[in-house]
């Protein structure tokens, strides 16, 4: 499975956590298979009790992610030698949340990490970026905080790193509007991250349609249907230092019972 992988840079000065890599860039690393949505991004989403580390790359400064997608990266030329990184630190979720990040095509100059509970650590790096507008995930979860100011003071999270950011009106979907996230949100009644069902029923609604019928509203491919320019917007995130590809292996079935 082939997924662009956006560099999300940690913006000087470097947090305490950092302070050891100061003079190379820090990028926490979010895998996805919808970079047409980067426009949208409004935050970065950590899970508070997943241990993360930081390792070098040869060409892209130093990376966070978990130990293994690091691995995983070792074998796809992101380090010296093959199959082989060095962890620099291992740093736990709940110490790298309330950080300033500048990531690629979002109108936000400036978002923050901020607690995910629902992030599975097995899956892209364990890092993920938050495009609300048309992630139902990523808009729950961003409710949940901006509703909830004990939830955010559990974590340390001020008003301001979470506040100010809406959903951006990024992608126009037949039936769903400018914000699908949001609609099927509303429609489906759901009240928190934690609704799995009806998350997982409001993600296959808004993939299908916004897949093959989507039609961007923003950016140099504006009025372009997605699946006609989402190579293109890849290459472009590339080719200005936002993202790289990564792959991620198909997992494999090991069961020999029943
Ligand atoms: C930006 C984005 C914008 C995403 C969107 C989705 C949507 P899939 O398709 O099931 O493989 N993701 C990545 N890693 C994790 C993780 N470890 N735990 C939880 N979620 C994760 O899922 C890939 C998507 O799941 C990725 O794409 C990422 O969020 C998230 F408008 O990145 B996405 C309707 C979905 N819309």
């Amino acid at each position: 499975q082939e997924y662009t992988l956006i560099k999300l840079e940690v913006l000087k000065p470097y947090p305490e956590v950092l302070k050891s890599f100061e003079g190379k860039p820090v990028s926490f690393v979010a895998a996805t298979l919808r970079p047409e949505t980067m426009y949208g991004q409004t935050n970065c989403w950590i899970h508070p009790d997943i241990k993360y580390i930081a390792f070098e790359t040869v060409n892209n400064g130093v990376f966070i992610c978990t130990n293994r997608a690091a691995r995983n990266m070792s074998y796809q030329g992101f380090t010296e030698k093959d199959g082989d990184f060095k962890i620099e630190k291992e740093i736990l979720g709940q110490d790298l949340l309330g950080i300033a990040l500048k990531s690629p095509l979002t109108c936000y100059p400036k978002i923050y990490s901020l607690p995910m509970l629902t992030i599975k650590e097995d899956k892209g790096t364990g890092i993920v970026t938050s495009v609300p507008s048309d992630s139902p995930d990523d808009y729950a979860a961003l409710l949940d905080l901006q509703k909830k100011p004990a939830f955010r003071e559990k974590y340390g999270i001020e008003d301001d790193m979470i506040l100010p950011y809406k959903p951006v009106p990024i992608l126009e979907i037949p039936e769903y509007g400018n914000l699908s996230a949001v609609h099927v949100y509303d429609k489906l009644k759901i009240q928190s991250q934690n609704d799995k069902e009806k998350l997982t029923q409001a993600k296959e609604m808004v993939y299908l349609k916004g897949f093959y019928d989507g039609v961007l509203l923003v950016g140099e491919y504006k009025g372009s249907k997605i699946q006609d320019v989402k190579k293109n917007l890849q290459a472009k995130l590339i080719k200005e230092n936002g993202a790289v590809i990564y792959y991620e292996p198909e997992k494999t079935i090991i069961s020999r019972s029943g």
